[in-house]
């Protein structure tokens, strides 16, 4: 710990790496500050989120912050494409001037045989206590425990492309309504625009106050300075509240049932036939003994 504090990178991958193996634990620190830490990024796949990352982490390296992140891509192992591609969307870790205030991790989701949003969740409290500024969660809006990734965070933001004609698909995924803030990249396509109002529309159906929705083009840098300075002091919205406790809650659940001593005894159990779904979950729920 003492190393990774110091700035030794090596020994920070090796703490990030325990706590994805299950082998180490870090209780949430201490807060004095109403900012927010830790914030998460989330979108479907291909909308731009890495693209955009970059551009953030110039802006807020140029602030003067140190920021960490954290890419969540359960669709790729560690080597795989994916991963490789975010790695060189983050242009900002090969720039010299910049490279020494930002660090990029992958989390490779596959690996953790627990709770892969308390697995984050621990790794952004690492990050923090060993002295970065702010941790960014760079996570695929796509299932539930992707949602549960980001409701990890602070802060969420939304990361939406130009319309498909499909609808809003993240009203759908239950993402709408975690959001602080929504950004619809891409903005030099066709249908950005509109899928912006389409957004400010389902956001303000029956809620008077709503988060906003910022127009960007990551590729093209356009609105990318406003959005990189709104989003430092972007408020958590009232609504988006309840819905990440209830998250954080059914994680925390989670995570009691996935380590109950027994788990994996009473899987067997419900696949031989031999025991209920009510009778498995009842004995996981009379924790270990
Ligand atoms: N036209 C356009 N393409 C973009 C923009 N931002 C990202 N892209 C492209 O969208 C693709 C996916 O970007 P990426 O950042 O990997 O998306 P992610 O999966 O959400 O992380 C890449 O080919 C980018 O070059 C943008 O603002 N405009
Ligand atoms: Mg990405």
């Amino acid at each position: 710990m003492d190393a990774a504090k110091a700035g030794d990178r090596r020994a920070l991958a090796r703490l990030l790496s325990a706590i994805e193996n299950g082998e180490l634990h870090i209780q949430e620190p201490q807060r004095n500050d109403s900012d927010w830490k830790i914030l998460a990024l989330t979108g479907p796949p291909g909308v731009g989120k890495s693209c955009l990352l970059d551009r953030l982490l110039h802006e807020w390296v140029d602030h003067g912050l140190r920021i960490a992140v954290l890419a969540v891509d359960p669709s790729s192992p560690r080597s795989g494409g994916a991963l490789l591609g975010d790695r060189v969307r983050m242009q900002v870790v090969d720039d010299v001037e910049r490279k020494d205030s930002v660090y990029v991790r992958s989390v490779a989701t596959r690996k953790t045989s627990g709770s892969v949003p308390l697995v984050v969740r621990e790794m952004a409290f690492c990050l923090l206590d060993v002295g970065w500024d702010k941790v960014v969660i760079e996570t695929v809006g796509a299932g539930q425990s992707e949602v549960r990734c980001a409701a990890v965070a602070d802060r969420i933001v939304l990361v939406e492309g130009p319309a498909r004609g499909d609808g809003v698909q993240a009203e759908k995924a239950g993402l709408l309504e975690l959001a602080d803030a929504v950004i619809v990249n891409k903005s030099d396509l066709d249908g950005a625009q509109r899928h912006a109002d389409e957004l400010r529309e389902s956001l303000h159906l029956g809620h008077e106050e709503a988060p906003e929705v910022h127009l960007v083009s990551a590729l093209h840098g356009t609105g990318i300075a406003d959005v990189a300075s709104t989003l430092l002091s972007v408020e958590q919205s009232t609504r988006a509240g309840r819905a990440r406790w209830r998250e954080r809650l059914l994680s925390h659940h989670e995570r009691q049932l996935l380590q109950h001593i027994k788990f994996e005894l009473l899987l067997s159990k419900i696949e031989e036939g031999l025991m209920s779904f009510d009778e498995a979950y009842a004995e996981l729920r009379n924790g270990n003994e």
